[in-house]
């Protein structure tokens, strides 16, 4: 019988030479939770290091992501077949599957990208609500738990606190905090800035909340065993040591983010009794990690057995069979003509095609605003999970983070909606939509100065500029109801990488009459041409509603005898995917000009050295839409005028 603490120095010290290898790294965390670790893997974390991908294995999220060498550590040890002895040993460097933090889709086991502090905390959340989800569509297959590592630093951040108090809300009672309490972060103790009574906080939340000796790996067991059978969710505060055996680095920030140095591991491998080389396991205390390992091989294997392949299939990918619903719903739209809002035509195409998909919806606080809701959707109130729409509540960041822990739970395609404004009140969790490559759908309206009289405070000017920088996101700003239905096709089947559909309060023209083919999907290729004129001396590009300008100065011009052709321009990420001829032959000879209610941002990139861009340069102001777009400058007038005085016309 090998003792819990040589199983738990196992990963101390699998985490001390790995940092000393890199020469940078984390020990401190992993050499305080340790312990806590060692029990949850050894007594309770159900997992099958063969399928890291089991539907129902229970999640362990490691929020506190600069601890990563914890998990690597765990993955190791219990046998996650990619998690090699070298791996740990190229912790950090380019290529391995060991990154500085963990990093989804690198390395099977790890669940979530995490290192933004709070980030993963919320995405469990997200995990945890989507195992409520499928529990109570089928109740025999989905039944675990999702067990969080989380840090002084996490429980500091916003995010966490609305992540918490959502959770709260909606009972998710199979989630577990395991809090490393160790009252240091990165500037010393912890009471140099926090000294919230977190126990009381999370209790007010509506969760159970108990302190207990990180170190105890009894009292662990226990408090992990009560957590589970609690009806609400629990944050179980572990008081550790943070580098906890290291002699004279233990309880200081010191042991947090560098390397112990030679001569003060060679103390804590004296102190902790662990006399062996770096990156050596004695062979007997290897193998009870590996026996941990299979210790659920025959619950997997029964799981396996009674899970029809029909339903194994649904929880790895969702179906998103919509293309033959979405041409009919396009052949009456090309007979109905019909002008309204974006956000308005969103809901539309919602209504056809949330039926048919795994959507699940939501909105931080604005559904009727944001148009996000269906006349068939229900919500999920707690404790029935049978809905597919979220009241988010007025937790933009928490929404976007609980939407990717939706995604991660690979069954669902999860939307929600805000203001375009309020992007950056969620953008952390979006770039980690990004990064991780989830298919998640942000709907942010009220998309410009076109919202009026909510004022500069509630209009973007910049975000759109943001948006377009992120690697990986697809920006989508449809014109008219053809393409809100393309741009919806589009996001729904772009499974790795988030969409933003950037639409607005405000009515527009219909204006896809103009194009002569409607089968395709125009918005694919990001832009495409509008009013085509061969030889044009001009190109008006423009997206979203500033397109019915570019279309109302185009005629005007053209009576003047100018030839304009105009290119609408939906989504600039896929534009910029297309061949050089078809940008060119898009683009044409002329001169361009841009024409977007937002800051220039990359337009420069397609407008080239003569282009000219017609946008907004400062904060918006309050007034009618109307007043606004002239007071800006940013109407057919305007551009008339420019194309004129280029081409010496009397203005
Ligand atoms: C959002 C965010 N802000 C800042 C950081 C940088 N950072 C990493 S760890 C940390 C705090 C460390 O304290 P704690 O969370 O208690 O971790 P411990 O040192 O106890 O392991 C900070 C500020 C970060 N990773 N994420
Ligand atoms: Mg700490």
């Amino acid at each position: 019988m090998i003792a819990h603490s040589e199983l738990s120095n196992a990963v101390r010290f699998l985490s001390i030479d790995a940092v000393e290898k890199a020469n940078s790294g984390h020990p401190g965390m992993p050499m305080g939770m340790a312990d806590v670790a060692t029990v949850l893997f050894e007594k309770h974390l159900m997992f099958n290091p063969n399928d890291a991908n089991w539907p129902n294995r229970d999640r362990f999220v490691l929020s506190a992501g600069h601890g990563s060498m914890l998990l690597y550590s765990l993955l190791y040890l219990t046998g996650y077949p990619e998690a090699t002895l070298e791996q740990l040993k190229n912790f950090r460097q380019l290529h391995s599957k060991t990154p500085g933090h963990p990093e989804y889709g690198h390395l099977p086991g790890v669940e979530t990208t995490t290192g933004p502090l709070g980030q993963g905390i919320a995405t469990a959340v997200g995990m945890a609500l989507a195992e409520r989800m499928l529990n109570a569509k089928y109740p025999e297959v989905i039944d675990h738990y999702t067990y969080v590592m989380a840090s002084d630093g996490d429980l500091m951040e916003g995010i966490s606190h609305e992540a918490a108090s959502l959770a709260g809300h909606l009972q998710l009672n199979k989630l577990i905090v395991l809090y490393d309490d160790n009252g240091i972060s990165i500037d010393g103790k912890c009471d140099l800035s926090f000294c919230d009574n977190s126990l009381l906080r999370f209790e007010a939340y509506g969760w159970n909340a108990e302190r207990i000796d990180g170190h105890d790996s009894n009292a662990v067991d226990a408090a992990i065993s009560r957590a589970k059978k609690s009806n609400k969710p629990s944050l179980i505060a572990c008081k550790t040591t943070i580098g906890f055996g290291a002699p004279t680095k233990a309880n200081t920030s010191e042991a947090h983010g560098s390397p112990l140095g030679a001569a003060e591991i060679q103390a804590t491998r004296a102190a902790l009794n662990w006399p062996y080389e770096p990156f050596v396991i004695p062979e007997s205390i290897m193998n009870s990690w590996r026996m941990i390992g299979m210790r659920h091989h025959l619950v997997y294997e029964q799981w396996k057995n009674k899970t029809s392949n029909t339903i194994q299939k649904e929880l790895q990918e969702p179906c998103i069979e919509i293309d033959k619903a979405i041409s009919e719903y396009k052949q009456k739209i090309k007979n109905e003509k019909h002008s309204a809002a974006t956000r308005v035509l969103s809901q539309q195409v919602l209504e056809v095609i949330v039926p048919l998909l795994p959507l699940i919806g939501g909105s931080a606080d604005l559904t009727g605003s944001n148009n996000t809701k269906t006349k068939s959707q229900t919500v999920i109130a707690a404790p029935n999970y049978e809905g597919n729409y979220i009241h988010y509540g007025v937790r933009e960041h928490a929404m976007a983070a609980v939407m990717n822990g939706l995604s991660l739970s690979k069954a669902f395609i999860p939307y929600g909606g805000t203001f375009l404004v309020f992007l950056d009140y969620l953008k952390p969790a979006l770039r980690l939509s990004a990064l991780m490559k989830q298919g998640v759908i942000y709907v942010l309206t009220h998309d410009s100065i076109g919202l009026g009289e909510d004022g500069p405070t509630h209009q973007p000017i910049e975000h759109l500029a943001h948006l377009r920088c992120i690697p990986n996101v697809l920006t989508f700003r449809p014109m008219d109801a053809m393409e809100v239905a393309e741009c919806w096709q589009l996001a729904v089947q772009s499974r790795s990488a988030p969409s933003v559909l950037v639409l607005t309060r405000q009515k527009l023209p219909y204006l896809s009459d103009l194009r002569t083919n409607h089968l395709e999907n125009a918005c694919a290729k990001g832009g495409y041409v509008l009013i085509e004129k061969t030889e044009a001396e001009v190109t008006l590009i423009a997206s979203g509603s500033e397109v019915s300008i570019a279309v109302e100065a185009a005629d005007a011009l053209m009576k003047l005898n100018i030839l304009v052709r105009v290119v609408s321009m939906p989504c600039m990420e896929l534009f910029a995917k297309q061949s050089q001829s078809y940008k060119d032959q898009v683009l044409g000879k002329g001169i361009r000009i841009g024409i977007e209610a937002a800051c220039e941002g990359v337009w420069p990139k397609y407008l080239g050295e003569k282009g000219i861009f017609i946008g907004m340069n400062s904060f918006g102001a309050s007034a009618p839409a109307g007043d606004l777009y002239t007071h800006f400058g940013i109407n057919a007038d305007i551009v008339i005028k420019r194309v004129k005085s280029i081409f010496g016309k009397i203005v």
